[in-house]
């Protein structure tokens, strides 16, 4: 979070709780005045049930613990990540470094390897329907690609920045770095929808890789070792999730940011990594105090 955010986010829950106390104090006086009318003796008020702090507040907050690790390519620039029918797939940028990639999870071992054109940063990635869609950064242009043989089907247009992609079952979800999300038919590629994220502070910004898991969306946010987990229907944060510390300090070294979520749905495991990792930990979620 940084400074300009945290401003904001003081405003706005100054703001809120203000306007709650303001609410209320105006049906307590309301309340007196039917009372009095009515020639009663004047009793305690009725209250109905108080705001619902929790429920328009708050999120729920987790750590993790690593369950295992696999080797992962220290060249990968991850910048989307899958796993599909026992495989992860992995799409990488930089340009002249950009791929899309099959991967064996135990070894790491590159099993199939689509090089993008050299003017071209690749972005998200994401399968549906026996299709991989790659989203690029600044060209406003994706890739569709033959899941199995990795040929490109098609490509499409979008007018914002590319960064992480992901799936619904229905429609694509892809963020551009801001705090939107934008939902995409996965056919006709036109836009059909949006949501801006949110916490209890405020908007949630450069919203970055995402992973779709369980009904909400998890995605990475850039230069943190956090994820965040949003309800699609109303772009709420509804959790974080605290991953600092997966890597050594020596390995950080060496390193760019966390990114890269991937959910295996059918043994349900998750797995994040980062750019350019030599690892790519399987982890299991716990829940904080
Ligand atoms: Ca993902």
């Amino acid at each position: 979070m940084n400074l300009q955010h945290e401003a904001i986010s003081g405003s706005t829950y100054s703001e809120r709780r203000y306007g709650l106390n303001f609410g209320w104090t105006f049906a307590f006086f309301l309340s007196f005045v039917y009372i009095g009318g009515a020639g009663c003796v004047p009793e305690a008020p009725t209250r109905t049930e108080p705001p619902a702090a929790e429920e328009e507040q708050g999120y729920v907050e987790y750590g993790y613990t690593v369950v295992a690790e696999y080797p992962h390519d220290t060249d990968a620039f991850t910048q989307g990540l899958e796993f599909h029918d026992g495989y992860l797939y992995e799409g990488t940028g930089l340009r002249g470094r950009s791929s899309l990639r099959k991967v064996d999870l135990y070894t790491g071992e590159v099993l199939q390897y689509h090089a993008l054109d050299n003017r071209y940063f690749g972005e998200g990635i994401t399968i549906f329907d026996d299709r991989i869609y790659q989203l690029t950064w600044t060209s406003n242009t994706g890739f569709v690609y033959d899941l199995e043989s990795f040929e490109l089907l098609d490509t499409f247009s979008y007018p914002t920045e590319g960064w992480g992609l992901t799936q619904d079952g229905e429609r694509l979800i892809m963020s551009d770095g801001t705090d939107q999300l934008y939902f995409l038919n996965p056919y006709t590629y036109e836009r059909i929808g949006s949501i801006h994220v949110h916490d209890d502070y405020g908007p949630v910004d450069k919203i970055n890789e995402l992973e779709f898991i369980d009904g909400k969306v998890y995605a990475n946010i850039w230069k943190q070792d956090l994820l965040v987990i949003i309800n699609p229907e109303s772009g709420q944060v509804v959790g974080k999730v605290h991953l600092d510390g997966l890597l050594t300090p020596r390995e950080r070294l060496r390193v760019d940011v966390l990114n890269g979520i991937a959910w295996d749905e059918i043994e349900e495991r998750l797995f994040v990594t980062g750019k350019l990792w030599p690892k790519l930990f399987k982890i299991q979620l716990v829940e904080l105090d």
